[in-house]
């Protein structure tokens, strides 16, 4: 494991390591120079807002799309010379991975010969699964064009023996669907054609080239092509910008508005220039994020297809990834990656219907729905809102008979358990500002049960009055990310698990003397809680833990450099209501210990 330690918040700097990381271990020779990527491309500068009534109105209310890594890259399926090279599949190229030499990188293409690839049957699955759009690779890093392009021959007409161009297939698919379709287009990274960003910086016959020439001979016509051949598409996906110059991605982004108006283009064009912003790749976002965004995530660790690689987010951690998504603002698009034959893996195509089958029963949690007024996900689950209507999704159903939600001050008209005919109204009341709900102590939908709190006014516009619950029935988190922080650094930390594979965690580290974090939270009833913290560090590390009401907790334990939960002992709170609860460092290197956050588990007998 490749852990780096990150100060900056953004998680945009997993790019700069990447390509860091890239840069430190390519030939030289094929370096750009300068290319260092120090500018971070997850927002926009444009006013989001605005195009919430325009040409964002399909986006902003569809919140969940297929994308598809798919490619040269995915005839190897992660596999050279005999050797599997584990990492994100449309990397193997790179020397980082099976560092495979352009011209024999160029040869696969004589064997890529997709013929199982069924754009109807994609896009039908899009559909079924409650995707409202479908954004593919048109190509990728390694410059391979998976459509018919004029000013190169490496692309799926010219070089394989498939000879066809099926993107037209796929775009004409969505359509009659009345799926929304977009195309990836790596801009700046180009490793096979000359010029372009991390490719060779001379030509065959040996001449200097430079971005420039890459630029407009290939990228601009390539996605002029993109722009003119498909019909109308509603998105340009630009990726990697690294340190593109501006002027290049001011060019480009002018030649998308002018030939598709109404198409939406990520963040990742660069310069502030997207029109949505493109938060934590392979990560949810765990508060709320105003305006247009998007979080991309994959079906399984690689984004294009590898034939190790059956690790497939199962039915229930998709729709808690889509619906987190959703109710801190976002949306989700969720990645599959066909195999060299066109074919998308049967887990993942299982669990995709699955998915889609439950959201087809509850489409109101998902569609033109917006974030929790919590701004954080709850133990149970999670809340969008749509109208005058709440929506909790619980993936936890408590088995007490009570679901609690804390500091809902609003006028409520009626609280049902939504099914699959008819909904069912429940009791509730209020203590303490908490809402309790009388519940069936059993789920009543297997997968997911969906609650609708119906209120006298918009949902989104509710107030909740110290949101931060303590919970009487469940594990209560604190992340770091919630708390205020005091002579200690609030920052994120991210490594790759396997090459690209990025995994990414808030934390608070460079304690200082007096460091602290703490937490406004709203405890629902008071009595003993079990204290843990989830740190890494060296050594042993001696933390304290002290509410306002004078009560705290002090220990040592161990640490190691995997964030793992230790027990601290027993934290009361003797009133419930309002509380502050702190933490600080007490001894231990102070440079090295992480916290990501603390826990409080309610000890009921
Ligand atoms: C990029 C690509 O390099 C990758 O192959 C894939 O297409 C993915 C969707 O996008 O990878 C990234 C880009 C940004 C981050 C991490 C990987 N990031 O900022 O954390």
């Amino acid at each position: 494991m490749n852990i780096k330690n990150i100060t900056k918040k953004n998680w945009l700097l997993g790019v700069f390591i990447l390509l860091t990381i890239t840069l430190s271990s390519q030939d030289k020779k094929n370096t750009p120079k300068g290319k260092e990527m120090d500018k971070l491309w997850g927002e926009t500068n444009v006013s989001t807002d605005a195009l919430k009534d325009g040409k964002g109105k399909f986006f902003d209310e569809s919140n969940f799309g297929m994308f598809i890594h798919w490619g040269l890259f995915s005839n190897l399926g992660g596999v050279w010379k005999d050797k599997t090279y584990y990492g994100i599949g449309e990397w193997i190229m790179n020397p980082r991975m099976a560092g495979i030499p352009i011209p024999e990188y160029k040869k696969i293409a004589n064997d890529f010969n997709p013929i199982n690839f069924d754009a109807k049957k994609i896009a039908k699955l899009a559909k079924d699964a409650g995707m409202k759009y479908i954004v593919i690779t048109s190509k990728h890093h390694e410059g391979f064009a998976m459509f018919d392009t004029k000013v190169s021959d490496f692309d799926i007409v010219d070089a394989t023996p498939f000879g066809r161009d099926l993107m037209h297939e796929l775009a004409d698919a969505c359509h009659e669907l009345g799926l929304g379709f977009g195309f990836y287009y790596s801009h700046n990274q180009d490793w096979t054609t000359p010029g372009g960003g991390y490719g060779p910086t001379t030509d065959e016959k040996g001449n200097k080239v430079n971005f420039k020439d890459y630029f407009y001979s290939k990228c601009k016509p390539q996605v002029e092509e993109i722009c003119t051949n498909y019909g109308q598409i509603d998105f340009v996906w630009f990726d990697t910008p690294g340190d593109m110059p501006k002027e290049y991605v001011v060019e480009l982004a002018e030649t998308v508005r002018t030939l598709q108006p109404k198409a939406m283009m990520c963040s990742r064009v660069g310069y502030g220039m997207g029109d949505y912003a493109s938060k934590g790749d392979m990560d949810v976002p765990t508060q709320n994020i105003e305006g247009l965004w998007e979080t991309c995530d994959t079906n399984n660790d690689s984004w294009s297809y590898a034939w190790y690689d059956n690790n497939f987010k199962s039915p229930k951690k998709i729709l808690d990834r889509l619906i987190q998504t959703i109710g801190r603002g976002g949306s989700y698009l969720f990645n599959v990656g066909p195999n060299g034959e066109g074919v998308i893996p049967e887990i993942g195509v299982t669990f995709l219907e699955q998915t889609g089958a439950w959201i087809n029963k509850y489409p109101q949690v998902i569609y033109g729905a917006g974030a929790s007024p919590w701004g954080h996900k709850l133990p149970w689950g999670d809340v969008t809102t749509k109208g005058n209507s709440l929506y909790l999704s619980v993936f936890d159903w408590p088995t007490d008979g009570k679901l609690y939600l804390p500091g809902l001050e609003d006028k409520i008209k009626s609280i049902s358990i939504l099914g699959d005919r008819k909904s069912k109204r429940i009791d509730y009341q209020k203590t303490n500002g908490w809402l309790i709900l009388d519940i069936p102590t059993t789920a009543p939908d297997k997968l997911v049960s969906v609650i609708e709190v119906k209120l006298k006014k918009e949902s989104s516009k509710v107030k909740i009055e110290s949101p931060l619950g303590i919970f009487p029935n469940t594990d209560n988190v604190l992340l770091s990310e919630s708390g205020q922080v005091k002579n200690a650094e609030q920052g994120s930390v991210q490594w790759m698990e396997k090459f690209g594979e990025w995994k990414h965690v808030k934390q608070v580290n460079n304690w200082e003397e007096n460091g602290s974090i703490s937490w406004e939270v709203n405890v629902q009833k008071p009595g003993y809680y079990y204290l843990e913290l989830c740190y890494r560090g060296e050594d042993r590390l001696v933390w304290k833990t002290e509410t306002d009401e004078g009560i705290s907790v002090q220990n040592q334990q161990a640490a190691t450099e995997k964030y793992i939960f230790y027990n601290m002992g027993i934290l009361e709170f003797k009133t419930a209501g309002k509380h502050v609860i702190s933490t600080s460092l007490i001894e231990g290197n102070g440079k090295t210990s992480s916290l990501k956050s603390l826990v409080l588990k309610p000890i009921n007998n």
